[in-house]
């Protein structure tokens, strides 16, 4: 297939590029380094030390005679989207290109309609894009099972049956986002159902879950293909962050009273859920959700397994509990459905000591890049 990976240069999509290239692919990047300038305006960096797009994709060509393209530009520059749409042609369109922080959205008003601007439009350019130039491609899009929120219900994938006053229907699952980010994704959401219906194009959104780890079998084949791995407190996201605390001795970040609980994956399981994706492409006209997460934790049970491995490997870390810097629910029910991937195909990769082990002793190596007065939370949503 010819496959568009939309933020091939990031955490996600960068790993991703290179499973599909692997596969056989012919695989194009677009990516307009937005995140590489985040990094800047933040003072901050990535925990490991990542190469230019350009010489990463060279050496994946050294290593494997495999070509990806690269295209640079931004997806709300439709006359750039659509030129790359022209040239290559694509079956799928894969879509991480977004801003993903949900702190980095609640810094102030400018973030907020930044972080909207750039999802929403760059996901209509998309849109209209695959209706007027390539009708029959795959858009795989990434949205996040925060769009749900914490409702005190089982979460179905996307849909839920509903009965009222005497009649029953089948409706979208409701959405309860919690940050102008995740906000950006239910927008999204809608945007894609409506396109799907009305312009009879083919969708799979894709909630998925917090990642964590950082290589995969390719990033693994050479150090210059290593991927970016985030541990701020504004990109860094809470398994990661831990594992990368504990390298540097730093007591362990649980918001309150940390009972907040989410679906979680490994990278290595974003990779396949996205080839599953891309080879079961959804009908003409339907719009699908599939929930993309491997199993479910609270933000505590995670910082006691990290505690106990770190424990077992001579580097012992507190946990602190800090004071919320969200608005968000401490403690809540909550359990969702992601049993359509599994049927699919995904044998998911479960979170043991060893995983947590690995990923630490990955970490450790690169400990003196960070910068100590990034770690703790400074962005409050109140
Ligand atoms: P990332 O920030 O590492 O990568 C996103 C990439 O998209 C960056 O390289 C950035 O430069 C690029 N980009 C952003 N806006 C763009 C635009 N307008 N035009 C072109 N390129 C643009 O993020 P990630 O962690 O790889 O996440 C990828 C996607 O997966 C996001 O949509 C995110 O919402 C979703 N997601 C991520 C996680 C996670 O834990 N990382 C979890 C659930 C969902
Ligand atoms: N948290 C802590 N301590 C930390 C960091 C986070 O207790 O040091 C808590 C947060 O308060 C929150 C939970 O952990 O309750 C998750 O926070 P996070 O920063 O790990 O993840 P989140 O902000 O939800 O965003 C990340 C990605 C986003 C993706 C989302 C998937 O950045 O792109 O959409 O995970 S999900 O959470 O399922 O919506």
């Amino acid at each position: 297939m010819k496959i568009i990976v939309a933020g091939g240069d990031g955490f996600c999509g960068w790993p991703t590029a290179l499973y599909l290239s692997k596969k056989g692919h012919e695989v194009s990047i677009i990516d307009n380094f937005s995140r590489r300038k985040w990094d800047k305006e933040l003072h901050s960096n990535s925990l490991t030390p990542i190469l230019t797009l350009k010489e990463r994709v060279a050496k994946w060509k050294e290593l494997t005679g495999k070509t990806i393209d690269i295209y640079e530009g931004d997806l709300n520059h439709y006359d750039f989207l659509s030129q790359v749409l022209r040239q290559v042609g694509p079956d799928a369109f894969v879509h991480f290109a977004e801003q993903r922080s949900a702190p980095y959205s609640m810094i102030d008003r400018e973030h907020a309609v930044f972080t909207q601007v750039n999802n929403v439009v760059g996901t209509l350019n998309v849109l209209y894009g695959i209706k007027e130039i390539v009708p029959e491609c795959h858009l795989i899009k990434l949205g996040t099972m925060g769009e749900y929120g914490n409702p005190n219900i089982p979460i179905e994938e996307g849909f839920i049956r509903i009965e009222h006053e005497g009649r029953e229907d089948v409706l979208p699952f409701p959405k309860q986002p919690g940050s102008m980010y995740h906000l950006s994704k239910v927008h999204d959401s809608h945007n894609i159902m409506f396109a799907c219906k009305t312009f009879g194009i083919r969708a799979t959104d894709l909630n998925q879950g917090i990642v964590y780890g950082l290589y995969t079998d390719e990033t693994l084949m050479d150090p210059s293909l290593i991927n970016r791995l985030d541990y701020d407190g504004v990109f860094g996201t809470a398994l990661n962050r831990f594992i990368i605390q504990t390298a540097i001795g730093h007591p362990l970040t649980v918001y309150g009273k940390g009972g907040q609980t989410r679906g979680f994956l490994n990278i290595m399981d974003t990779v396949r859920c996205i080839e599953i994706a891309a080879e079961n492409p959804a009908d003409l006209g339907e719009f699908r959700v599939f929930n993309q997460f491997t199993e479910e934790f609270s933000v505590l049970d995670l910082a006691r397994k990290v505690q106990n491995v770190a424990d077992e490997e001579g580097m012992p870390v507190k946990i602190d509990h800090l004071k919320d810097p969200r608005v968000e629910l401490e403690e809540h029910f909550f359990h969702a459905k992601n049993t359509k991937l599994q049927q699919l195909g995904l044998k998911p990769h479960l979170l043991t000591d060893d995983v947590i082990r690995n990923i630490l002793h990955a970490v450790v190596q690169y400990k003196e890049r960070v910068i100590a007065e990034n770690v703790m939370p400074t962005i409050t949503w109140r």
